[in-house]
Parts: structure tokens; sequence; C-alpha cells
């Protein structure tokens, strides 16, 4: 194995990414920024919560009921740092190198190497991702993408432009052979697009993007943090994701 790096004093990223690399999950642990941390175990499938729940009286949907899609999807309300996932996906900003709201939190999870490899990295225009390591995090990878700037009403490109951002972040988790990725609501923060309006492009683009992939990945996992959000995707789901 090679040399023990230390992720908080360590100034070379590709050194601390090599190493952890050669870590099992068990070791990588030793490394995150939390004990805390929640692993994808411990997270409900939208089947299983939606079954515990007894499902609130839905309008019929235009999807037909598929079980095996809803066990690939769960909605967490939470610290999205926290989750032991293999990618988060952050709400970056075209310079990738950190900002306020989930960016923030991200980056100071996964400490300054992150910022480090990010540095190396070409601007990311709206719509875009891009891929790195998670370092102290315990996800293993971040996936950084870059809504647009709607504030208020999106417009015609604006909704395509986030779409892209969940289409591409998803490319991205199959070109790495990802199995389970957590994604925050992305754009509607700081960047004002309305988040009814981000839910439901969200949750179709989930949905379709499923039926064609559903044997690449374990989990999707919508991770909210506000309880308005979790309202709102608990509302939807049923719709995009009906289970009975
Ligand atoms: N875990 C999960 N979700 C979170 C967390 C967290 N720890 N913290 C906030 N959120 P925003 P944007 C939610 O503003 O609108 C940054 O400065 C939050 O409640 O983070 O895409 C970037 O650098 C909201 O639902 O992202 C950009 O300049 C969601 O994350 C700009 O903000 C997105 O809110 C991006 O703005």
């Amino acid at each position: 194995m090679a040399e023990r790096v230390d992720l908080k004093s360590s100034m070379d990223w590709k050194v601390a990414k090599a190493f952890l690399r050669g870590l099992s999950d068990k070791q990588r642990e030793e490394h995150y920024f939390c004990r805390d941390f929640i692993s994808l175990k411990k997270i409900p499938t939208w089947e299983e919560a939606e079954a515990k729940e007894a499902p609130a009286k839905a309008a019929p949907s235009q999807y037909p009921v598929d079980k095996a899609l809803n066990a690939k999807v769960s909605l967490f309300r939470g610290d999205i740092t926290k989750l032991q996932v293999d990618a988060i996906v952050n709400a970056a900003n075209s310079s990738l190198m950190g900002g306020g709201g989930v960016d923030g939190c991200i980056h100071r999870a996964a400490g300054h190497l992150l910022r480090e490899e990010c540095r190396t990295l070409p601007r990311c225009e709206t719509g875009k991702a891009r891929i790195t390591g998670g370092y102290r995090l315990p996800a293993k990878h971040v996936i950084h993408t870059v809504g647009p700037i709607a504030q208020g009403e999106p417009t015609p490109s604006q909704v395509q432009e986030l779409r892209s951002c969940y289409l591409n972040s998803l490319q991205l988790v199959l070109d790495h052979g990802l199995s389970s990725a957590a994604f925050p609501c992305i754009s509607t923060g700081a960047f004002g697009y309305p988040s009814e309006a981000a839910a439901e492009v969200v949750l179709d683009v989930l949905r379709g993007w499923l039926q064609e992939h559903r044997d690449k990945v374990e989990r999707l996992v919508i991770c909210v943090f506000l309880e308005k959000d979790e309202k709102i995707y608990r509302k939807l789901l049923p719709h995009f994701f009906p289970v009975a």
C-alpha cells in the first residue's frame, strides 16, 4: 500500500487521490471529516418509504408502477456532505472554486485538496458537469455542475440547462462506473430557480434516465435540505414513481 497521507496537511491532491484509491471502503472511513456519516443502506428507497407511510392519495399517474425503479430512488432530507455514496453532486459556479450554499458546505467538508484539484479544471459552463475526488468526504467523488441563474420564472433555455445539469452529471456516473449518487436541489437557492418547477424537471429526468439505465446504478438520492423542498418532492414523487 502507498505511504500514509494526511489529508489535512497534504499539499498534493494527486498523491492524496491515489492514496485514497488504494484504500478499502473501511479504511477510507478513518479519513472522513465526520463520524456521523450515513451509509446508503440506512437511506430507505422510495418504495420502502412509501410502503411504511401509507401512500398519500395521488392523482393517477401517466407512468406504470415499477417497483424495481422505485427501489432505485430515495428522498433524503439533510446534509449531502454526510452521505456515503459513490458521488455527491455539487451546485457549483462556473469557476468551480467554491462559494456559498451547498458548494461551500462541500468544499469545507472535503478540505483544501478539493479546491486544489478544481483549480486544475477548465471553467464549467452552465449545464455542464465535471468530476473530482471527494477527499475527506464520505462520498468518493464530487460531480460539480453549474445550474442556470433563473431568479424567477425560468425561460425554456433555462429549463433545458437544468435538465442538462442532471443528465450530464448522470453521464459522469455512467462513464466512471459509479453505482450511487446524491443530488441537491440545483439552482433553487442563490440561483433562484423556483423549487417546484425544478423538482418537476428533476423527476422527469430521473424517471426517463432510470428507465433507460436501470441496471447501471443501485441508487439515486434526491437530497433536499429544506422542509419546503421535502414537501414538494413528497407531493410529486408519487406521480413520477407511483407505488400503487
Ligand atoms: N446539503 C444539501 N443541500 C444543501 C446544503 C447541504 N449541506 N446546503 C444548502 N443546500 P445553493 P444554487 C441546498 O444556493 O442555487 C453557490 O455560492 C439549498 O437549500 O447552494 O445552485 C455556488 O458557488 C438549496 O435547496 O445553489 C453558486 O455561485 C440547494 O442546496 C451558487 O451558490 C441549492 O442552493 C449556486 O446556487
